[in-house]
């Protein structure tokens, strides 16, 4: 796991380095005629040099917007699948290859086309958070966003909502007219987040809101008071007259949260909401993905286009962040 400076700042030497490799990646970015775009987890230095930082739902519709002939995306694979899904005549690069995602990892087409056969009368809702292969297996996809809307809009009484089952639980609680059927995968990162944790962060912030992403435990999601995908926590912490919130979500997040309410506290509840793969993206390594125009994402045809449609669907059905 990536070390975590305690008061994030930087000497000279650093200074002096970042401030040419951004220049540099300026340059290139010119040269190649491209984009870049960050997830919301990624270094505050690789979320500083994008172009825009946003979740998944929202890189799945500026993918399609985006005019530039190559899209860096700084985030794990399957986003960056994602953006070649929907935007196949564009070179997309993931500029670390090994950035994957363990949730996405935790589900198989075969395991899923078993559960099907079990089920034949459920339609799949997949988590963006899942392979192109995943995608095109299912019959819609679903952001931590919509997640909500998207299960409560499919015609079927039975849903197998895969791979995360923190957040299908917390779609079962809104949807109670619907069965969902749970798959066995999580976030490593949110499920580190504790009650214990929270407790203590409660303590030390008497005065803070606790906002929880919905791939925590249930136990944690009890103890919130608002549950929110990462969009919904801008959204939310920027209207609240609330001044002070401890954030239940990977601590990227903090650099956008502060920027936009600077006014405002935020408070991260462990040192362990920490995304390992997120943060395998540094600035060398996107000067290094457009100088050499690696490392290309691409999706095969065939799977590509049952992907685009359950991508498709999802941005049909979906109204505002939440
Ligand atoms: O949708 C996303 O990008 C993820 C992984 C979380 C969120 O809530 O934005």
């Amino acid at each position: 796991m990536p070390k975590i400076r305690k008061n994030n700042k930087m000497n000279k030497n650093e200074i002096a380095y970042k401030k040419k490799l951004s220049e540099k990646i300026k340059e290139l970015k010119k040269k190649r005629n491209a984009i870049i775009i960050a997830h919301n987890y990624q270094r505050d230095e690789i979320q500083e040099i994008a172009d825009f930082t946003c979740d998944s739902l929202e890189l799945a519709r500026k993918a399609t917007e985006v005019t530039a002939d190559v899209i860096v995306f700084c985030g794990v694979h399957f986003m960056a699948e994602s953006a070649s899904i929907l935007n196949p005549e564009k070179t997309v690069l993931l500029p670390v290859e090994e950035s994957g995602c363990p949730l996405a990892d935790m589900i198989t087409l075969r395991n899923l086309k078993e559960k099907k056969a079990q089920f034949p009368d459920a339609a799949v809702v997949c988590y963006v958070n899942s392979s192109a292969e995943i995608k095109s297996e299912s019959d819609i996809s679903c952001t931590s966003s919509n997640a909500i809307e998207v299960v409560r809009s499919a015609p079927n009484k039975r849903v197998i909502f895969v791979p995360d089952k923190n957040l299908g639980k917390y779609v079962q609680r809104n949807v109670p007219e619907k069965e969902i059927i749970l798959w066995e995968g999580y976030c490593p990162t949110h499920l580190r987040l504790t009650e214990e944790d929270v407790l203590a962060a409660k303590k030390q912030f008497p005065s803070a809101e606790f906002v929880a992403h919905p791939e925590c435990k249930p136990e944690v999601l009890d103890m919130a008071d608002h549950i929110c995908s990462t969009a919904g926590m801008f959204k939310y912490t920027k209207a609240s007259k609330t001044k002070e919130f401890i954030v239940g979500t990977e601590m990227g997040m903090l650099y956008k949260l502060k920027k936009e309410n600077p006014d405002k506290l935020f408070h991260i509840p462990t040192s362990h909401l920490i995304c390992a793969n997120m943060k395998l993206t540094t600035l060398g390594w996107v000067a290094y993905s457009l100088e050499n125009l690696v490392y290309e994402v691409k999706v095969p045809e065939r799977i590509r286009e049952k992907a685009k449609k359950t991508l498709e669907r999802m941005l049909s059905v979906t109204t505002a962040a939440r």
